[in-house]
């Protein structure tokens, strides 16, 4: 049965047509809706700057202190202060401010800000306050950091042995970074820094002439920035007549502190990749943007965007200025805590890569991560801004999701669908329809009459919901959320500081929760507990959409710039972190209401430097075409490489109604996802897997079986990434740093430290697809044991990719803990047997680990967990197979720590191992026997084509059969 839903609804004219609007046939962004960097004022002038340093004799005009001096700076705190002076307007100060993060191997923090300005502003300082986890961890004995300054130059030594040098040149200003005396970073090489001062609107003359382009027709009130000291165009250009006031469409931004962008160039010489600027649909490895492929920057202003491009540097949803550049021999990264709208050019010269970051406002706090490797960035940029969080191993299981499942006996018959078809499920969803009048936790109880009821019968099943609540917020008395928050006076602003700024979404005229302010902070949290939320059970959790935000009737479908939040700060100020404090909130209030505390999970749209604290995030409103498909992959990997690992996207595309193969590859590469949902328009026709005939429907549960098969795989995955800060997603260039071929593979990825190399398939009527390989290593087809053979040269492989298969290949030297019963939910699974596939290394050995915990509580914390490893080591005529505890593997004190001595681990003390499965063995065993246990073992052997482990084809298999071991012990298997 399929149909589409919209005759079950009755709309509100209103709503209808604002619906209209928003399922246009035409696919396509609307660029109309978007700033390009030339409809923004200080894009512009910015931008043109890198124009303008081409010109012979362009200069930085900054210096620190007088410049020749030697020793100008002053210890304040932990940090070094410098004066820094710009020749343009010699009464105006900046300040920088160097200090060096404790944690992470050496960070360097650099920051510049105005000072001694005479006007009453300030330039927004709290980024790092939202990003960070700890804003003040600085390095304050002297012993670690190492000052020498001489003439014209300050350097300062740091990190490992003093291996990191930060060298500060006076004039013109200029920084390099340098690791073992080698050059990896210049910050203002090209003296494009610049940082536009306070000023009074009065200080400024008319403008005579305005650039005709740039001037907002109608715009009574234009100003120029015409100093009334020297001659400042060589370096700012031609007056822009929008420094207080700017127009876009129908809108006005009245910039009440006018002018206050900063930019600066960083380069990194010697590299041809970097890699980063989450979030855009661009390749992983960021291509130039000074025409070519892209013409517009990297844009990061968080906004909705209907029918994203899949090939563009247009802003979406979330925004993270974090870089990292990579060459074969050292990885170094940068962050940039800034929150308002940035756009960052990328080109490739000769040699190095350049960026011109430009921002609108606030100070600039860059932070430079020393590297010397992905796995080091990882962890540096997770010591400043956190690991994911661990997700309750429920939230790694399948969703299934569509706007809208219309009412409770649509969830139920949903589930017991996929019951009778034996597809595996762990949690559905409700989009904004189950809501009276979208008036968020008020359920529309013509189709949802009990909502407890039917949360208690999915949550007999072992399953979860999830149903949505937006942040905008319906006004309407008898909205108790809406009076709360009227109440509290904790509504976002308009631009007088004081009036309630209304705005129009799905809910009609709504206004929106300011997060930052802290009062609404414990009220949030209140919303959400039981006691409240009567309709809530302890099976729902939260969706937070429309977080950027989005405001229908707003510049850029967001709020006005001039709105002011908690602090007195303008939107422009906060905008990128607007979406994090909704989902922080939100987070922080499902963790709160249980006692004791369990995991929350809340998926989020927007994002920012950070957010993998509070939880999973999405791709947003993808189309169900193959480009978007293909685009995914490198998107995922970009945000991974951000921090952001718990992510997905819309399984089958949010738009559109995919062909049942397009489905199937879409299913493919979501079981492959870390966060993997289905999920659908509701103008789109229904496409759950149990409506398709066989083969697909057949194709799609295996596919969603193989998910659960994998979920130990998953779960350790995350259980590494959220104590190291690794990603679950590894593209080549984590995995293989040194191999500058695979940098811009972008198609394929490991799965955590598993060796599981995954690459969808994202075209149609694929029948085998190369995947690259970097390593001298064996690589294993997943489902039939073909081997491709180790070889010290990089390489493509061909492998077969039949509409029911794709590319899955076990790197050899890893062991896969796998459970291969199918159930209903995740949380059915916990007792159930593991297998383990053990595929060889060219040297006979492999290595694999196995994270477990209750899954849903904080008692992992307290050490209530399993943390188990696998080697497998072959001598002449002997392999040996062995579990132990990596718990002790990691500890500096083996015996004050528990390691299969807690609740968790009793209660899971008779898991079993049911099968060993060793690929890549050379000759059958005569014998096969656990360590100290009497009586040999079930096995058998099967000869491959590829037992000599030298020619392409048929691995060899031996499989153990029940080999009566505990997944939780140590234990020794020898095959002799
Ligand atoms: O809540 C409706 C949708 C949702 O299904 C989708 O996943 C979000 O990205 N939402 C956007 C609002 C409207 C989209 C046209």
């Amino acid at each position: 049965m399929r149909h589409t839903q919209l005759g079950a609804w009755s709309w509100p004219l209103a709503l209808l047509l604002l619906f209209a609007t928003f399922t246009s046939t035409a696919l396509g962004a609307k660029h109309g809706d978007f700033k390009t960097c030339s409809q923004s004022s200080f894009c512009r002038r910015l931008r043109s700057l890198s124009q303008r340093s081409t010109a012979s004799g362009f200069h930085s005009p900054y210096s620190l202190g007088q410049g020749q001096q030697s020793d100008i700076s002053q210890k304040d705190g932990a940090s070094w202060t410098f004066p820094l002076n710009t020749e343009l307007y010699p009464e105006i100060k900046f300040a920088l401010k160097v200090d060096f993060v404790e944690k992470g191997d050496g960070i360097a923090r650099l920051r510049v800000d105005e000072v001694d300005s005479k006007l009453p502003w300030k330039r927004y300082n709290e980024a790092a306050k939202w990003a960070l986890v700890d804003e003040t961890p600085v390095l304050t004995s002297i012993g670690n950091v190492r000052k020498v300054s001489s003439k014209g130059r300050t350097s300062f030594k740091y990190g490992p042995g003093h291996s990191l040098e930060l060298v500060i040149d006076h004039s013109h200003f200029k920084i390099t970074f340098r690791r073992d005396g080698s050059d990896i970073m210049y910050i203002n090489e090209r003296g494009l820094f610049h940082m536009e001062h306070f000023r009074a609107k009065d200080e400024q003359q008319p403008a005579e002439a305005v650039d005709g382009a740039a001037a907002p027709e109608g715009n009574q009130q234009v100003f120029s920035a015409r100093p009334t000291h020297g001659d400042t165009t060589w370096f700012e250009g031609e007056p822009d007549g929008e420094l207080w006031e700017e127009r876009f469409s129908k809108w006005t931004d009245s910039k009440p502190k006018g002018p206050e962008a900063f930019s600066v160039d960083i380069s990194f010489p010697g590299v041809e990749h970097i890699f980063g600027l989450a979030e855009h649909a661009s390749p992983l490895s960021l291509p130039s943007t000074d025409g070519g492929r892209y013409s517009e920057p990297y844009r990061l202003w968080n906004v909705d965007i209907f029918e994203y491009e899949h090939d563009s540097t247009m802003a979406l949803y979330g925004a993270i200025p974090l870089v990292h550049a990579q060459n074969g021999k050292h990885s170094v990264g940068l962050l940039s805590l800034v929150a308002s709208e940035t756009l960052v050019d990328v080109t490739h010269p000769k040699s190095g890569v350049q960026t011109h970051w430009m921002s609108e406002s606030g100070i600039m706090d860059l932070l430079i991560l020393p590297g010397p490797d992905p796995m080091a960035l990882f962890q540096q940029y997770a010591a400043l801004t956190g690991t994911t969080d661990l997700p309750p191993q429920w939230a790694l299981g399948y969703h299934q999701c569509r706007w809208n499942y219309i009412d409770e006996t649509d969830v139920l018959e949903v589930q017991r669908r996929f019951d009778e078809e034996d597809i595996p499920l762990d949690v559905t969803w409700l989009d904004i329809e189950y809501a009276e009048e979208h008036r968020y936790f008020d359920w529309d109880k013509k189709h949802f009459p009990d909502p407890q009821r039917m949360q208690n019968e999915v949550g007999s099943k072992g399953r979860k919901m999830v149903a949505i609540v937006d942040p905008h917020i319906k006004r309407t008395d008898d909205f108790r959320i809406y009076k709360d928050a009227q109440e509290k006076n904790v509504i976002t602003k308009k631009s007088d500081g004081t009036t309630n700024f209304e705005g129009w979404c799905w809910t009609g005229s709504s206004v929106w929760v300011d997060f930052f302010n802290p009062e609404s902070w414990s009220w949030w949290k209140d919303m959400f507990s039981f006691n409240v939320w009567k309709d809530s059970t302890k099976y729902l959790f939260i969706w937070n959409d429309m977080n950027e935000p989005s405001v229908f009737d707003g510049p850029e479908i967001s709020m006005p710039r001039d709105n002011i939040h908690h602090g007195g700060w303008e939107h422009r100020d906060v905008h990128n972190i607007n979406g994090m404090m909704f989902h922080r909130a939100t987070h922080d209030a499902l963790e709160a209401r249980e006692e004791p505390a369990k995991r929350s999970f809340v998926l989020s749209r927007s994002f920012y430097a950070g957010s993998q604290r509070y939880g999973a995030i999405w791709t947003g409103d993808n189309l169900g075409t193959w480009e978007h498909m293909a685009g995914e992959t490198s998107m995922l990997l970009s945000l991974n490489i951000c921090g952001m690992t718990f992510c997905g996207a819309d399984v089958g595309g949010f738009f559109g109604n995919p062909t049942p193969e397009m489905l199937i590859r879409w299913y493919q590469a979501g079981a492959f996802m870390p966060f993997f949902r289905a999920h659908a328009h509701i103008d789109t026709k229904r496409r759950e897997p149990y409506l398709y005939d066989e083969p697909y429907k057949g194709i799609m549960r295996e596919t969603i079986r193989l998910r659960y098969t994998m979920l130990p795989i998953w779960y350790t995955a995350f259980h590494e990434a959220s104590t190291t800060g690794i990603p679950t997603m590894r593209p080549q260039y984590v995995v293989f740093p040194k191999d500058e071929k695979g940098f811009a593979v972008d198609d394929q990825y490991y799965i955590g430290g598993s060796g599981l190399l995954v690459k969808p398939v994202t075209a149609p009527a694929v029948e085998s697809s190369e995947v690259y390989l970097s390593d001298n290593q064996p690589y294993y087809n997943y489902f039939n044991h073909h081997m491709y053979p180790a070889s010290t040269k990089r390489r493509h492989v061909t492998v077969p990719a039949p509409l029911e298969s794709f590319p899955l290949l076990v790197q050899g030297g890893n062991i896969l803990p796998v459970r291969t019963r199918a159930r209903r939910a995740s949380t059915l699974m916990w007792r159930d047997p593991f297998t383990l596939v053990i595929a060889l290394g060219r040297e006979g050995t492999a290595e694999g680990e196995l994270y477990l915990d209750d899954g849903e509580s904080f008692d992992y914390q307290k050490g209530e967990y399993v943390w188990r490893g696998f080697k497998a080591v072959s001598t002449t005529g002997e392999t040996t197979v062995t579990s132990f505890s990596k718990v002790e593997e990691h500890s500096n004190n083996i015996s004050t720590v528990s390691v299969n001595d807690n609740a968790w681990a009793s209660k899971i003390g008779d898991v079993r191992v049911e099968k060993v499965v060793v690929l890549g063995m050379q000759k059958p065993p005569s014998r096969v026997w656990v360590d100290g246990e009497p009586g040999d073992l079930y096995w058998d052997f099967e000869y491959g084509k590829a037992s000599n482990g030298k020619s392409e084809g048929q691995a060899s298999k031996l499989t153990i059969k029940n080999p009566d071991i505990r997944i939780i012990r140590e234990w020794t298997i020898r095959i002799a």
